[in-house]
C-alpha cells in the first residue's frame, strides 16, 4: 500500500483521531482522489477492526476510537464528496434501523446520494419504523434509505416496510436497504424496491429508481 494511504489505515485501526485529520488533509493535498483515500485508507480498516473485533483482539472500545476516527477522516472528505446542487432528484429519508446504532455506512451512503443530487432527510440510528413513516407523511420524503449491521436489527427492516404499509403510504416511496449483514434476497423478501452493497451502488440503484 502506499505509504500515506498505509498511515491513514493505521490511525484509523489505532483510533488515533487526530492524526487520520492530518493524513488526510495531507493525501488531499497531494492529489489523491477522494475515492481512493476512502476506500483503501479508510473503509478497508473498518474491515480489519471487524476482523480484529471477531478474533477477540479488539474489544468495543477499540471498535469505538476506531469508528470515531473514521469519522474524523470523513468530515475532512465530506466537500470533496459532495457537491452543492440546485434541483434534488428526490428526497431522501435515511437511518439506521431502530436498535442500531451503527452509523458510518449510513453516513457514507447519504454523503454519496448528496453529492448525487439527492436531497437527505437523516433521521439518525435506532429510527423506529414511525419515524420513516412520519418522514414519508409530514415531510414528503419519496425514498426511504434504511441501513442495519447488525443481524438482530436488520428484521426492523421488514417490520418499517410493513408500517409503510400499514400507514398506507407505501406506494409514495421507493425503499433501499443496505448494511453488512443485508443481501439481495433478503432485500427481495421483505418487498424492499432495492439492495445495494457500498455506498456507490447505492447511488446507481437510487438513480435507478426514480428514473
Ligand atoms: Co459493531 N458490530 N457492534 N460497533 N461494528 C459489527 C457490525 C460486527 C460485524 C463486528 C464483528 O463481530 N465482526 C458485529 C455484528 C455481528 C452481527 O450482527 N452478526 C458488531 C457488534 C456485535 C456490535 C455490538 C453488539 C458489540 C457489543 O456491544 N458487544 C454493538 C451493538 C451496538 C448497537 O448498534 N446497538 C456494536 C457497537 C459498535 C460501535 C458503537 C463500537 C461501533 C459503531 C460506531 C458508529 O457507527 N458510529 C462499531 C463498529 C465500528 C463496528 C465495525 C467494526 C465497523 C462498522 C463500520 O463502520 N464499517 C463492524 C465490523 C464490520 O462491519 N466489518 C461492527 C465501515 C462502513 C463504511 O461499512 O457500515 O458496512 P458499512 O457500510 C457500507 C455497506 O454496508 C453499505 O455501504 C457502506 C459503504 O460502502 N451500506 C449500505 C450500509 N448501509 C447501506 C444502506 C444502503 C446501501 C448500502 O441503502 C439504503
Amino acid at each position: 500500500m502506499q505509504p500515506l494511504l498505509q498511515a491513514i489505515y493505521d490511525s484509523i485501526l489505532n483510533g488515533q483521531q487526530k492524526v487520520t485529520s492530518e493524513k488526510v488533509t495531507q493525501a488531499l493535498a497531494e492529489g489523491m482522489e477522494p475515492t481512493t483515500i476512502l476506500n483503501e485508507g479508510m473503509v478497508s480498516a473498518m474491515a480489519e477492526v471487524g476482523r480484529l473485533f471477531e478474533e477477540g483482539e479488539y474489544y468495543v472500545p477499540e471498535m469505538l476510537i476506531a469508528a470515531r476516527a473514521m469519522q474524523s477522516g470523513l468530515a475532512i472528505l465530506k466537500p470533496r464528496l459532495v457537491q452543492e446542487s440546485f434541483k434534488p432528484i428526490a428526497k431522501v429519508a435515511a437511518g439506521t434501523v431502530k436498535g442500531d446504532l451503527h452509523d458510518i455506512g449510513k453516513n457514507l451512503v447519504c454523503m454519496m446520494l448528496e453529492g448525487a443530487s439527492f436531497e437527505i432527510l437523516d433521521l439518525g440510528t435506532d429510527v423506529p419504523p414511525e419515524k420513516f413513516v412520519a418522514a414519508v407523511r409530514d415531510q414528503g420524503a419519496n425514498m426511504i434509505c434504511m441501513s442495519a449491521l447488525l443481524t438482530t436489527t436488520m428484521p426492523n427492516m421488514r417490520v418499517t416496510v410493513d408500517a409503510l404499509k400499514a400507514a398506507g403510504v407505501r406506494d409514495q416511496v421507493k425503499v433501499m436497504v443496505g448494511g453488512a449483514p443485508v443481501t439481495e434476497s433478503y432485500a427481495r423478501e421483505i418487498g424492499a424496491d432495492g439492495y445495494a452493497t457500498d455506498a456507490s451502488r447505492a447511488v446507481a440503484l437510487a438513480r435507478s429508481l426514480v428514473e
